[in-house]
């Protein structure tokens, strides 16, 4: 997911590329006005965080742009072509050790597990899931 900081800085294609480039297989896109109670739940393991509010104002103060990729080892893949929570660790070459500073504004959100993967396309994605299913094709989604 673009964030809205990565949307507001028209990053949105640079963030697309960088996957395309890699290999992967760009199925499901979408614009996306996140409710804060789908923001909540998204970052509930984050809920006793002192920034847990500042993260839900944050993701929920413009549009972002919900992805999803396939491909083969795609979530772990997508962490490392991502880069560290805070910018200033993550390494150059990587989307946030290039193009952001602040662990609060880093740009995209990659989901950590295939079936974290699977849980948040089906949240953004009702419809894509429901394809998947129907061609059995879920795996591909990891
Ligand atoms: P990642 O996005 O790299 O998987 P998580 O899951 O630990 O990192 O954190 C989710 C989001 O919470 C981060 N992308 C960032 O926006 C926010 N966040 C994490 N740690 C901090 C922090 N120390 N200060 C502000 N925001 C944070």
């Amino acid at each position: 997911m673009v964030k809205p900081d990565g949307v507001q800085r028209g990053l949105v294609g640079e963030v697309i590329s960088r996957f395309e480039k890699k290999g992967f297989k760009l199925t499901g896109l979408k614009l996306f006005q996140c409710p804060r109670d789908l923001a909540e739940e998204h970052y509930k393991d984050l809920k006793a965080k002192p920034f847990f509010p500042k993260l839900i104002k944050y993701i929920t103060s413009g549009p972002v742009v919900c992805m999803a990729w396939e491909g083969v080892g795609i979530v772990a893949s997508a962490r490392k072509l991502i880069g560290a929570t805070d910018p200033l660790q993550a390494e150059p070459g990587t989307i946030r050790g290039d193009l952001a500073v602040q662990t609060g504004r880093n740009v995209v959100h990659g989901s950590d597990s295939p079936e974290n993967g699977k849980r948040e396309i089906g949240k953004a994605f009702d419809a894509l899931l429901r394809y998947y299913h129907l061609l059995n094709l879920s795996d591909m989604i990891t």
